[in-house]
């Protein structure tokens, strides 16, 4: 259905209808792939799964705000949506999560969700988590050196913000004012451990002004508030005013890995009650009020999802594994 004004002029983020349809297709497809990734490990098909059910708005309004052609991100495991923003197709996602040869991210080397492809400018992540953030400064200085005019977002949640390295790379990027933006996604765990156990001070924001910059916490769950805060904190490092830590508070909706029961920690209650806070319905009945969508162009939106990952499933299924002859490659140098 065509994009008309909606609610003018969609509660001032700078996004118009076209944009807002666009993002939540793009949550849609986040939620559609990690639904099926975590079914396709259930079946053995797949080796392991992240899901990133509740942070889609985080992901995918964060990525909307950079200038994909030219900007970094430097992702963690649950980035889904903010790869398939940056330009990852449904099918180069699953030829990924089957470790298959075509898979642009580790040629089918790596864990599954463990990003990285150089065309897109998508900084291959490892599985420690926080070591991306000193990295994420790296990339930035290197950018800021060659005067390339982008930005930096490095991705990661709110327990790696209590990591070293987290501390390290802010210190290193405020000193330098380097054009990077940390972008936590606070869901309130690290795998079994709750937040109120990883610090003291849980707004993770709040430690940017350790560093000398900004921090915001924001609510992660809605794509508009994501992409005017991270859009605000995008055109600060760009115009070299140096870097924002932008917090966005997030909901956990599955367990932390396919490898993983979260009713060993958490309660059935607490889950349904996060549950309702979904941002994927709660974004849809926005759309609906706005006039963007309606139940016909709701549905038909869902089937083209569910269509191009069934493709992209069988695609990856059936592409050829790669050689063993390989396993080598790129691990040791020649
Ligand atoms: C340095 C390091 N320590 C521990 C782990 C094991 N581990 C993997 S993910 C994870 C939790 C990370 O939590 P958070 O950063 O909050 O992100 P979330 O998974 O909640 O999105 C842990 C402890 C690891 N991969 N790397």
């Amino acid at each position: 259905m065509p994009a008309s004004d909606g609610i003018e002029p969609l509660r001032g983020s700078g996004l118009d209808g076209t944009d807002a349809q666009r993002i939540y297709r793009y949550m849609l497809l986040a939620r559609v792939i990690s639904e099926k990734s975590w079914l396709l490990t259930r079946q053995g098909r797949v080796l392991f799964t992240m899901p990133c059910d509740g942070q889609e708005a985080a992901d995918v309004a964060s990525a909307y705000a950079l200038d994909r052609g030219n900007d970094f991100i430097v992702p963690y495991a649950r980035s889904l949506g903010a790869m398939l923003v940056k330009g990852m197709t449904t099918q180069e996602v699953m030829l990924n999560m089957f470790g298959k040869a075509a898979d642009p991210n580790s040629g089918g080397r790596q864990m599954p969700m463990h990003w990285g492809y150089k065309k897109l400018g998508i900084i291959s992540m490892g599985s420690s988590v926080a070591t991306t953030i000193p990295r994420a400064a790296g990339v930035a200085l290197a950018s800021k050196l060659r005067k390339q005019n982008a930005v930096t977002m490095v991705y990661f949640g709110e327990g790696s913000a209590s990591e070293g390295d987290f501390h390290e790379g802010l210190a290193f990027a405020g000193v330098h004012r380097l054009p990077v933006v940390f972008f936590c996604n606070n869901n309130g765990w690290a795998t079994s451990v709750p937040v109120n156990l990883q610090s003291a001070e849980p707004q993770v924001a709040k430690r940017a002004q350790g560093y000398g910059f900004p921090g915001v916490t924001i609510d992660g769950l809605d794509p508009l508030t994501v992409y005017q805060a991270v859009k605000a904190a995008v055109d600060l490092a760009r115009s070299g005013e140096g870097p924002t830590l932008v917090e966005a508070m997030t909901i956990r909706m599955m367990p932390h890995s396919s490898s993983d029961d979260h009713l060993r920690y958490r309660t059935q209650e607490e889950l349904d009650a996060e549950r309702k806070l979904d941002p994927l319905p709660r974004f849809r009945d926005f759309l609906i009020s706005a006039n963007l969508l309606n139940e016909e162009s709701d549905q038909a939106m869902s089937d083209s999802v569910d269509q191009e990952v069934e493709d992209a499933i069988e695609l990856a299924d059936a592409a050829p594994s790669p050689d063993p002859d390989s396993a080598m490659d790129r691990v040791y140098a020649p």
